[in-house]
């Protein structure tokens, strides 16, 4: 386990022997609500392509970001969280100290050759408190792990086919980015990395 700032840790191939029944339950999800590009208030397009599954969904359109119950796109609640994902979030969060980690969304990000995500911080979440648990699946990309101001420095860290990484407290709001990911092939997934973010909204049902 790498200690990458005060309260974040990547720990390496620690979700490998999962990997096969991530990407199968990954599929599941996607057959029922498909990855698309979300819009942003400006009218760009997010460059990963989106979905997700539990309680709640990460939305972005025209009126902003938000939380929502429903899926824009089928007008129907998001996928079930698959209780392997949650037991998998919930014992990697406690392997770090964060514990009662109750995730009620999974954001599935893919990305594929040439799409990278922008320095943002992630203040969607009502309870700040809660950790935010990654999961790289794929073609290895490079994060971008900056400081709470755009223009701070940042670090980069490489994230690999099976590697996690968990960020909780004061490193919640740091900025942070993926660079856009170089042509590359993983036997599971081709050109593709998937990402998972595990969070807590703190929103009530
Ligand atoms: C650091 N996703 O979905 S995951 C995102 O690889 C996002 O798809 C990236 O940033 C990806 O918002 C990075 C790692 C991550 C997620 C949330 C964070 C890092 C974070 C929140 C605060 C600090
Ligand atoms: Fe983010």
């Amino acid at each position: 386990m790498i200690k990458i700032s005060d309260q974040s840790y990547l720990v390496k191939g620690a979700i490998k022997t999962q990997a096969d029944e991530l990407l199968t339950e990954i599929d599941r999800i996607i057959s029922s609500s498909p990855l698309r590009q979300m819009q942003t208030k400006r009218g760009h397009y997010v460059g990963a392509k989106m979905t997700n599954c539990g309680e709640w969904g990460w939305v972005s359109d025209k009126k902003g970001y938000r939380y929502s119950r429903l899926d824009p796109l089928t007008n129907q609640a998001w996928p079930a969280m698959p209780t392997m994902f949650k037991a998998l979030a919930m014992e990697l969060a406690s392997s770090v100290g964060f514990d009662h980690f109750q995730p009620d969304v999974c954001l599935i990000n893919q990305y594929i050759p040439k799409v990278g995500m922008g320095l943002h911080q992630d203040k969607d979440e009502h309870d700040l408190s809660q950790p935010i648990v990654s999961l790289s699946l794929g073609v290895p990309a490079i994060f971008q792990f900056g400081g709470f101001k755009r223009s701070d420095q940042v670090n980069y860290h490489l994230l690999e086919h099976g590697d996690v990484v968990i960020w909780g407290g004061i490193d919640r709001l740091r900025f942070h980015g993926i660079q856009p990911l170089k042509l590359g092939h993983h036997p599971q997934t081709g050109q593709t990395r998937y990402n998972l973010t595990f969070r807590d909204t703190g929103n009530i049902i």
